[in-house]
Parts: structure tokens; C-alpha cells; sequence
């Protein structure tokens, strides 16, 4: 079930009824597909997968902060998506599969916080990420599973869900209300919307249905044209084809945790039929 591809191992889950591959580094799902449904998520074809870099593409986990290091020491988006995980929980049965991985900060300031990252494969996706606090002091995090689909062609993609949300718009840090019932994709868009209901996004190549536990706030981001071109392992025409939808506890929504406690965040990607389906 381990392969190794450019020097990272990776999972390759084949069972009768979906198909999926995760990297051990990040814990970074990359492929995931039902039977006789499209695929779930996308991943550039400028990614070279090499030990050390974020895999442009799948779930990376930010962990345990989203964006800046709040220290202003280590990588945009958390130390967790280039580290390895261990793989600690495998179960099969005839119509899902488990695995579970785990990570675990040894120092820095935030040495005592853990992750547990745990995916339920069947005719749908679940991810439920569990923060815990081993250490003796209160600590802050942030995190999103920070989801690439595959749009087809984001000119066509809609994304409902947004309406009378707030937002913070991280181009501009503006705060707004969402008024639109679907979000419509014709230039950069990198916002934080809080609260916690479904979303649906509905494209040319997916239908999903989104839903959340323990998370209250969404990202949602396409780089557009510009900042496509400063991306890392992203082809200039990318921006076409996805669209990034990331359950999160960023921003105003960040959490903190006592000594010994956890907080656990979890959510489901479900198929729905495509617009031109029969
Ligand atoms: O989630 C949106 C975002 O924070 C964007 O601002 C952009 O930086 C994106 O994440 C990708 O970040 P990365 O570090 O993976 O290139």
C-alpha cells in the first residue's frame, strides 16, 4: 500500500468502491474518487513532489496556523503540511475506508500540540482534524484543510452558501456582509467568511455539498491571473480549474486550548448529481 514517488510515500487505497492516495508528509489526501463519480480534488501538473515543499494541490493541512507564523519564524501555513506523519489507524470493510495519521510539535513555543487527521473514504469524504493540548500552558492555533476541487472552468463554477455571512476580504481586510446568494468567479477572491452552514459548489467537472462540525470559518480563494504567476509549482492557467474551499478555525475563529484539552473539527464532502447529468 506504500509507494514512493520523488523521494515522498505516499498511500495508495484500492478498493471496490473509491480510490485515494495520501502523501505520509502533511498527511496530504491528493486523490480521492467514488465509483462512478468524478474526481474530487485537484492537484496542478506542475507539481514535482519533492520532500520538504507543499504539494500544490489535495487537502494541505494548515496547521497549527493559517497564513503568517504568529511568531514570524516558520512557513506560511504551519510547519504541519511538510513534516511526516505517521500513519497510525487502517480499517477496511466493504464500503469505507479509515486511516488515521498522526503529528506531534516537539519544540518551538508551541512543543505539546498534536494533530490527529482522520479520513472516512466511502461514497463521500470526512476529514476530522483534532488539536490537542499536551502541554502545561494555554496555546493559541489556527488551522484550515485547505482544499483544491476541480472547476472545469471557474468562469463557470458557483459557490452558494456565502449569503449574509462575514467576511473578511485578505486582499483588501475590508469586513463585509455577503449579500449574493451565489458567488460568481471572474477575478482574484481570498476571503475569510464566518459561521458554520453548508456550502454547495457547483461546476462543470463537480457538484459537492460541504458541511462542517467545530469549524467557524470558510476560505475561499482563487489566485486569479496575477498571483497565479508568484504561485509555487502553479501553471499560469491553473486558476482556471480550481477553486479552493477551506474549512477552517482561522482568523477571528482562531482557538485556544487550556492544558490538556482538544478541539475537534471535522468535514464532509458529499457528491451531487452535475448540472448535465441525466
Ligand atoms: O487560503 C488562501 C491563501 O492563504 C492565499 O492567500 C494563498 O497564499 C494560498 O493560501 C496559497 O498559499 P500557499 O502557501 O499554499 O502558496
Amino acid at each position: 500500500m506504500a509507494h514512493t514517488a520523488s523521494g515522498l510515500r505516499y498511500f495508495e487505497v484500492q478498493h471496490p468502491l473509491l480510490s485515494a492516495r495520501i502523501f505520509e508528509q502533511g498527511a496530504q489526501l491528493v486523490q480521492f474518487q467514488s465509483v462512478g463519480k468524478p474526481p474530487m480534488l485537484w492537484v496542478s501538473e506542475a507539481e514535482p513532489f519533492k520532500p520538504g515543499a507543499a504539494i500544490r494541490g489535495g487537502i494541505p493541512v494548515c496547521w497549527p496556523w493559517f497564513g503568517p507564523d504568529p511568531q514570524g519564524i516558520g512557513p506560511a501555513h504551519g510547519l504541519a503540511r511538510t513534516q511526516t506523519w505517521q500513519l497510525y489507524l487502517a480499517q477496511q470493510t466493504d464500503s469505507s475506508v479509515c486511516l488515521g495519521f498522526r503529528f506531534q510539535i516537539t519544540e518551538s513555543s508551541m512543543a505539546g500540540l498534536g494533530a490527529e487527521l482522520v479520513f472516512e473514504l466511502s461514497d463521500r469524504l470526512r476529514l476530522t482534524l483534532i488539536t490537542h493540548n499536551r502541554s502545561e500552558k494555554r496555546l493559541t492555533f489556527s488551522s484550515a484543510l485547505h482544499s483544491y476541487f476541480p472547476v472545469g472552468d471557474i468562469r463557470q463554477a458557483l459557490l452558494s452558501g456565502a449569503a449574509g455571512r462575514q467576511y473578511t476580504d485578505s486582499l483588501s481586510s475590508a469586513q463585509s456582509t455577503e449579500s449574493e446568494q451565489q458567488l460568481v468567479f471572474d477575478q482574484e477572491v481570498d476571503r475569510i467568511y464566518y459561521g458554520s452552514s453548508p456550502w454547495q459548489l457547483c461546476s462543470p467537472t463537480l457538484c459537492l455539498n460541504i458541511e462542517s462540525e467545530g469549524s467557524g470559518s470558510t476560505v475561499v480563494w482563487n489566485p486569479w491571473i496575477e498571483k497565479s504567476a508568484r504561485l509555487s509549482h502553479f501553471n499560469p492557467d491553473d486558476y482556471l480549474r480550481m477553486l479552493c474551499v477551506e474549512t477552517a478555525n482561522c482568523g477571528a475563529d482562531s482557538r485556544l486550548l487550556e492544558p490538556g484539552q482538544q478541539h475537534v473539527m471535522a468535514v464532509e464532502y458529499s457528491y451531487l448529481p452535475l448540472a448535465n447529468s441525466p
